[in-house]
């Protein structure tokens, strides 16, 4: 998948790149990358990239200009590669992030991410360029960069040949939409406590279960939301019954 980068601070996405499984992507080239600084595409003596909003107020506006160049540059390397790649604008007014948009997102081929800096983008930018605009969450950022990258590293966990792949197969299986189960390793006795049993023990039925009932437990404790978005099979119903000695019926 190709990702063309509109940002400010093309330095801010070396690191992703370089570590982790998004990194792993990008070295085996199931992601590629490339940045398009709107600095680069003005000429005036002191390279203008944002201005004093119209209306006053705090803050600074990305200018028209630099960003439609930018994003034009952006869209002729995807076009010259044919590669369909819809401009995401990632900024606070956008739509929440989720699994869903993130899985939704990874079937393109390509997609040209923009990030925002200062108060946001000339809204003219948005209405003319902007296919998509997504928010990662009701928290303040300092601009878009961040979730740019938080936006490919989902995605690239989906791609075929990254790491993540296999991971990512097992939560299409019957868990999704839970919380993780706990997890434990060696050694099986530490000071900070015991491995549950049921663990141990080489019953794969019994794990199983057992792992279905915590995620379902977890869940159900701090993100009862995600369970309303969720039927729950019967043996699902059985054990919430069982956990929390409710009647379901
Ligand atoms: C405090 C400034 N705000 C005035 C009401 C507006 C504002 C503008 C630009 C707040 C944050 C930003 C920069 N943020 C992003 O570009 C951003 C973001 C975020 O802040 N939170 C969650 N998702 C995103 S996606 C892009």
């Amino acid at each position: 998948m190709w990702f063309g980068i509109v940002s400010l601070f093309p330095e801010m996405f070396d690191i992703a790149t370089q570590a982790g499984v998004l990194g792993r992507a990008v070295t085996q080239g199931v992601v590629n990358l490339e940045v398009f600084n709107p600095r680069e595409f003005v000429t005036d003596k002191h390279r203008t990239v944002d201005d004093r909003p119209y209306g006053g107020g705090p803050g600074m506006v990305m200018m028209v200009e630099p960003l439609t160049r930018a994003l034009q540059a952006a869209r002729k390397v995807a076009a010259d590669r044919t590669l369909d790649a819809p401009v995401v604008y990632l900024s606070p007014q956008g739509d929440r992030l989720d699994q869903r948009k993130v899985a939704n997102l990874a079937r393109y081929e390509g997609l040209i991410l923009l990030a925002g800096r200062y108060e946001g983008v000339d809204e003219r930018v948005i209405e003319a360029e902007v296919d998509e605009e997504l928010s990662i969450g009701d928290y303040v950022l300092t601009g878009g960069e961040l979730p740019a990258m938080i936006v490919m590293d989902a995605i690239s966990r989906l791609l075929p040949g990254t790491l993540g792949n296999a991971a990512s197969a097992l939560e299409e299986s019957h868990l999704d939409g839970l919380l993780d189960y706990p997890h434990y390793t060696r050694p099986e006795n530490t000071a900070a406590g015991r491995v549950p049993p049921v663990l141990l023990g080489g019953d794969h039925a019994a794990v199983r279960n057992w792992r279905r009932k915590e995620a379902l437990r977890r869940t159900w404790q701090v993100r009862p939301d995600m369970l309303a978005q969720r039927p729950l099979s019967d043996e699902e119903r059985k054990l919430l019954a069982e956990l929390f000695d409710l009647d379901l019926d």
